[in-house]
């Protein structure tokens, strides 16, 4: 997938207040850093597989900054973004990938469900938040993630049509990065666009430069709003690409050439920020540089508190799925006491 004219527009910089740019652009860059941090953690064997964003940082930062604090996220396993905007602490998503059940646990009033990695499945869960919400006469609004591929599966099919029946307050949020895993668009679906799928639900559906961090903040402000009035659901397909590889498991290079990736980084959504934020006179090189700096001092502090965690309990494997275990679980549970003590891990 090459970028499209749509990605070689300049950034619409004539709307937005400079104070909401520069904290979206510094938003960008922690997320970013955080992001390469990760890739560089389970390289070194102090994290699990994790999925990089690295190249979708205008799409999430844009979308988390258009939302009130109450709104509530349901996020695949790519959200990282948009989780830090919305409060998540990064720790917490460290620790996630880390394997700890801590990490799925935001702060009280942070409002943001577990990650999904069942494709689309979070779909349904933000459209039945959304019908919560409108049945209980509050005016926060649900956001569910997905990618391109997650089009294609059930889930988003049934999400889409029953937000659009019910009119519900909720955004249905794409980020259509190019590629499922190894599978590109073209593979997935036989449509165009993706946007084109809402039209068969009857729901809204907007197109958007998912690399243009204030279309994207505009589209989804416009949503929130039009959600929040009782005006119902809006699917927006932001366009962007995922510069990295699928996860850590993955090695993108198998599957897309060079050139295309290039192509992209072209048209990074922070060079593009960082261009407009120089010509309006409120950002330098010199102030860029001490960002990253201070941005590294945040991670680093968010790693600390990941690695000071003390490990998980080996019989934790056996809570949370059950309120009372079968019979069958609690002897392995017990043979594995057994062998590393009550609660214990090695
Ligand atoms: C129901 C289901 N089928 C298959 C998988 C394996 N799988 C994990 S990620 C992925 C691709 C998803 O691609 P997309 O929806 O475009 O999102 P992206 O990863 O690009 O953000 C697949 C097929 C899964 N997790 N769940």
């Amino acid at each position: 997938m090459q970028p499209t004219e749509q990605q070689q527009l300049p950034a619409n910089n004539e709307t937005l207040s400079n104070d909401l740019l520069l904290d979206m652009y510094r938003s960008m860059i922690l997320v970013r850093h955080f992001d390469r941090r990760a890739v560089h953690l389970q390289r070194t064997g102090r994290l699990g597989t994790y999925a990089p964003l690295e190249g979708q940082e205008a799409a999430q930062v844009g979308c988390g900054y258009a939302l009130q604090k109450h709104d509530w996220l349901f996020p695949t396993y790519r959200e990282h973004g948009v989780s830090i905007v919305h409060g998540m602490p990064m720790e917490t998503i460290f620790l996630y990938w880390n394997g700890r059940p801590e990490g799925c646990v935001p702060p009280e009033g942070v409002n943001i469900f577990p990650v999904s990695v069942p494709i689309a499945t979070q779909v349904p869960h933000a459209v039945g938040a959304a019908w919560a919400a409108k049945l209980k006469g509050e005016n926060q609004i649900a956001v569910g993630f997905l990618g391109d591929g997650a089009t294609s599966e059930g889930d988003f099919h049934e999400a889409m049509n029953f937000a659009g029946v019910f009119k519900l307050p909720v955004i249905i949020f794409c980020q259509n990065n190019g590629y499922a895993i190894s599978v590109p668009l073209s593979k997935q679906t036989a449509v165009e666009t993706l946007v084109e799928k809402a039209a068969g639900y009857g729901v809204e559906g907007v197109r958007v430069d998912g690399n243009d961090i204030v279309a994207v903040y505009e589209a989804v402000s416009h949503a929130a709003e039009k959600a929040r009035r009782g005006d119902g659901p809006t699917f927006i397909e932001a366009v962007t690409y995922r510069y990295g590889s699928h996860t850590t498991a993955d090695e993108h290079s198998r599957y897309r050439e060079a050139a295309e990736v290039e192509a992209w980084k072209a048209k990074d959504p922070i060079d593009r920020l960082k261009t407009v934020l120089i010509e309006r006179g409120v950002w330098s090189d010199e102030q860029d540089a001490a960002e990253w700096e201070r941005v590294d001092g945040l991670v680093q502090s968010a790693i600390d508190s990941m690695q000071a965690t003390p490990p998980v309990p080996h019989d934790r494997l056996f809570e949370y799925s059950y309120a009372e275990l079968p019979q069958e679980l609690v002897e392995q549970r017990d043979e594995m006491r057994e062998l590393y003590g009550k609660g214990g891990a090695k």
